[in-house]
């Protein structure tokens, strides 16, 4: 690609920029298909996609907890574009992929829990996922590891796993049992671990990465990338660590000694401000367990051993790929699919309205468009199905609900909507905007924080009358926003 060549495709784009102006951008954003043609690019890119479960913003690139160690997905996001404010749709495993997979907001989907696979919900049966709409255009499509979380496993047990027939070829070796054997030792020995009635349970593993599943996953993305493709590929490796429980390889522990470990910042009576919908949310029994054994600082060591045991995987797949022949032409996109809480707001796990459940690290670098950027805008995961049919210059897709970003990512100073609905069940939703999160819960229960003044969300402002007009105006923006969302 020649510097005359993108100067040249550049002006175009700006040309066509200045006709979209008057495009509204309280909502999705329509008019991206003719901007999305003119990506300078020689052929049709591939696509790797690397999902993180459970990946909060503690990546170190991110700066959420300055002692991780994620060098791997750091040296990605340095030369990437790397999304600072990316926001879930549902703060839980499969509403958030199924959103994010469908295109559809979880309003749409009505999928908002674990156990209902979309495809048994009505109108929904035969949609399109990201996956089959790169096949529908000519796609070879390949996965591994938890792309999908399908409730459908062996003998009705639940397990995470893929949406049958969404992949073209699929390697679902120890899906859901993410160490073999040693998982069930260690869990019936709840050794390292606290008691609690979840399994919140962590513990170091004397297993090399070869044999774990994660790495496998991996290593099966790895050997995709070393084949010969006649088709442009879409390949998505679904990397299960940090899910819980925290059972890593015993190096990854030995990367931090809880004893120096700096805890979250936390005040006292944080929840005393918050309505009680939001008060139930916080798994407060096992926050009380964990302090009452003194286990706060190691269960961030478990966390965070498994967060640089997923980097590490994540980093196998990332050489493998700068190692093959579609380096040049094959975007990436590394992802979470909601945050995580680890004792904030006296909350350990996901599935809540507050920042460290709701944000996780979006990260996208198109070889198109190699210079990179750190960007604050806010973006929503529901925007990754039609970005990518935008980077990859395929004919769009006019249901989504989420906005292509591709003309943001050729132009940072081009539009975007700015904000990000997440929402828990029904009728409990949070708008985050660049300076404010306002969450409403079905009760009419109200949380208003200003992120300028208090990024650890503490003050809680719905009841300030100073916030008032603040307040009125997002009360608004989330009930027009919603509104757009009917169901299908
Ligand atoms: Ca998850
Ligand atoms: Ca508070």
């Amino acid at each position: 690609m020649t510097m005359a060549r993108i100067t040249q495709l550049t002006g175009c784009l700006l040309i066509l920029l200045s006709c979209a102006a008057s495009v509204p951008t309280g909502g999705t954003i329509a008019a991206t298909e003719v901007i999305t043609a003119q990506i300078p690019r020689d052929s049709t890119p591939n696509v790797l996609l690397i999902m993180i479960d459970d990946m909060n913003d503690w990546v170190k690139a991110y700066g959420g907890n300055p002692q991780a160690i994620t060098p791997n997905i750091d040296r990605f996001a340095a030369r990437a574009v790397r999304f600072d404010n990316a926001y879930c749709s549902a703060p839980l495993c499969n509403p958030s992929r199924t959103s994010l997979l469908t295109g559809y907001s979880p309003l749409k989907t009505g999928v908002y829990g674990n156990s209902t696979h979309f495809r048994d919900v009505a109108g929904l049966k035969d949609v399109v996922t990201l996956p089959q709409y790169f096949a529908a255009n000519g796609y070879a499509t390949f996965a591994a590891g938890k792309i999908f979380h399908s409730p459908r496993g062996p003998s009705g047990k639940p397990r995470p796993g893929s949406d049958p027939g969404s992949f073209q070829e699929e390697w679902r070796g120890g899906l859901g049992v993410p160490f073999p054997a040693e998982e069930d030792r260690f869990r019936a020995l709840g050794k390292g671990s606290v008691k609690t009635p979840k399994n919140l349970d962590w513990a170091p593993i004397a297993i090399a990465d070869e044999n774990t599943n994660d790495w496998q996953i991996a290593d099966y993305g790895a050997q995709v990338l070393a084949r010969e493709h006649d088709k442009p590929f879409f390949l998505a490796c679904g990397i299960f660590r940090p899910h819980l429980p925290w059972y890593a390889p015993e190096k990854y522990f030995n990367l931090y000694d809880a004893d120096t470990l700096q805890l979250p910042e936390v005040i006292a009576n944080d929840l005393a401000d918050v309505p009680v919908l939001g008060q139930r949310m916080a798994k407060q029994e096992a926050h009380e367990m964990i302090i009452k054994q003194g286990k706060w600082k190691e269960a961030m060591r478990g966390y965070l051993a498994s967060l640089s045991y997923a980097d590490a995987c994540a980093g196998h797949l990332l050489d493998a790929l700068e190692n093959s022949k579609y380096a040049d032409n094959t975007i990436v996109v590394l992802m979470g699919d909601h945050g995580w809480n680890l004792g904030e707001k006296r909350h350990w796990s996901k599935n809540a309205l507050w920042e460290e459940s709701a944000k996780t690290p979006l990260i996208i670098f198109d070889p198109a468009r190699p210079e990179p950027i750190v960007t604050d805008r806010v973006v929503s995961l529901l925007d990754l199905y039609p970005t990518l049919i935008g980077l990859s210059g395929l004919p769009p897709k006019e249901d989504l609900d989420g906005t292509d970003l591709s003309r943001f990512l050729l132009d940072p100073t081009a539009d975007t909507p700015g904000f990000a609905l997440t929402t828990k069940d029904e009728g409990n939703h949070s708008l985050r905007t660049d300076r404010y999160r306002y969450t409403r819960y079905r009760d009419g229960g109200e949380e208003l924080y200003d992120h300028q003044s208090d990024p650890m969300e503490w003050k809680n402002l719905a009841d300030d009358p100073a916030a008032a007009e603040v307040l009125d105006r997002l009360r608004k923006q989330l009930d027009r926003y919603t509104a757009t969302l009917t169901p299908n």
